[in-house]
């Protein structure tokens, strides 16, 4: 379909075809695409751009399944693995409390006006890692249950659908009672890793041991059962295929259709630095040896935001993460349908680890400067998208 009859379908509020999608991919009518992409960002959002004081924290890089795209992963004893005892969670969080208190009072003052709750200085803590293969789901419970004493207040997004799958394998338990255990012990939400791109050909050669596609859906639609609200990704820019990002899409929608529990969905750029999958081998896709799968380029970035905005009409909210779109690209995503930046962050491992040219943290000013400057308003926000 034309270019002039898909802007046709988005004005009349009709929803996207995988073709049309498909078709917007294949331009590079890029201001058309984005022009469009933001009224539908209007439409659902006004002009406001969300992001949320966070931290991440990685419990362990030890994983068992070791994807090839992921350079954060090690093998259990390997150079480089780690992993955090509970307390050493804890202490990583309170490290940013005391920051407040210890302060003069005038400062104090200050830095509680910046910050949605006196003793913290963010309101959510996002915890995902590697497979472990000793830890048990008493563990995860217990990490859970310590935060949420620890700190009452702050959010839980926690735990990818990959992991949440492990963990009930591990304890034998079903998906759903593993998933109510959790939300017992704090679990408040989760966040949309481990989606890749559900297409199974590709999958299996980026991540051969990673749960299917179908499977992660599964996990994700029993989540939404019980109520816990959940994001979903794609990873974009290794060797799936417009079409094969548009089937992935396809999917999400008709989940959200159905459960209407996703809140954000996150396009994340492949990066490629100390991957398995960084350097084609020879002959892969037709390449020569040693051709090298960059990083994705800003145009690509911009494109993918847009056309998940323009597609992805049931989904409330689409973030840029800037940790992998770098400051720039993912201001420029709010102009292109994203309303939503993320966070503080703090601390990120997984995308540093794989050449991220970004930071490793942005305060609430730098966040709130990005924004005004993209033409919208900055809305500070909980883990629901409710006003703070
Ligand atoms: O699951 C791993 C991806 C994900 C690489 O839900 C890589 O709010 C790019 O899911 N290049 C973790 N991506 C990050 C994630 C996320 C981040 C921010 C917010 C939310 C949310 C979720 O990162 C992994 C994997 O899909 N990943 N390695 C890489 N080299
Ligand atoms: Fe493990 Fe996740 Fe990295 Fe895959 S992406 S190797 S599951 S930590």
């Amino acid at each position: 379909m034309s270019l002039k009859k898909i802007e046709k379908k988005i004005l009349a509020c009709k929803r996207l075809a995988p073709d049309d999608a498909l078709a917007l991919f294949q331009s590079d009518d890029i201001f058309t695409i984005g022009r469009l992409a933001n009224i539908a960002a209007e439409r659902k959002n006004g002009k406001n751009a969300y992001f949320i004081q966070n931290h991440h924290i990685n419990p362990t890089n030890i994983c068992i399944n070791r994807c090839k795209f992921c350079a954060f992963s090690r093998s259990k004893g390997e150079k480089g693995a780690y992993e955090l005892s509970i307390k050493e969670i804890i202490n990583k969080l309170r490290a940013q409390m005391p920051v407040i208190s210890s302060q003069k009072s005038v400062v104090r003052k200050k830095l509680q006006s910046l910050t949605p709750n006196p003793r913290s200085l963010f309101s959510e803590v996002h915890i995902v890692g590697g497979l472990h293969p000793d830890w048990p789901l008493e563990y995860y419970l217990e990490m859970l249950e310590k935060i949420k004493k620890k700190f009452p207040n702050i959010h839980i997004k926690a735990f990818t659908a990959v992991e949440i799958d492990y963990f009930s394998k591990i304890s034998g338990l079903p998906l759903a009672e593993t998933l109510l255990q959790l939300k017992n012990a704090g679990l408040d939400s989760m966040p949309g890793g481990g989606a890749e791109i559900f297409n199974a050909r590709v999958r299996n050669r980026i991540c051969p041991e990673k749960i299917s596609g179908k499977k992660w859906l599964d996990v994700m639609e029993k989540a939404h059962g019980i109520g816990i609200k959940t994001n979903a990704t794609m990873l974009y820019g290794h060797l799936e295929t417009y079409g094969q990002r548009t089937e992935h899409m396809l999917k999400l929608r008709d989940l959200q259709d159905r459960t209407g529990g996703f809140q954000a969905f996150i396009p994340l750029a492949f990066h490629p630095m100390n991957t398995e999958l960084g350097i084609r081998k020879k002959g892969v896709r037709g390449q020569g040896s040693g051709v090298s799968i960059g990083y994705t380029s800003g145009i690509d970035d911009l494109k993918t935001i847009a056309i998940a905005r323009l597609f992805l009409d049931n989904f409330p909210h689409i973030k840029a993460y800037w940790i992998m779109l770098g400051e720039k690209i993912a201001q420029l995503a709010l102009m292109f349908g994203a309303d939503d930046l993320d966070g503080t962050i703090i601390e990120e491992k997984i995308t540093h680890s794989a050449g991220a040219l970004s930071g490793n943290a942005m305060t609430r000013v730098q966040l709130i400067h990005l924004i005004e400057k993209a033409g919208k308003i900055p809305v500070e926000r909980d883990s629901f998208y409710r006003r703070i």
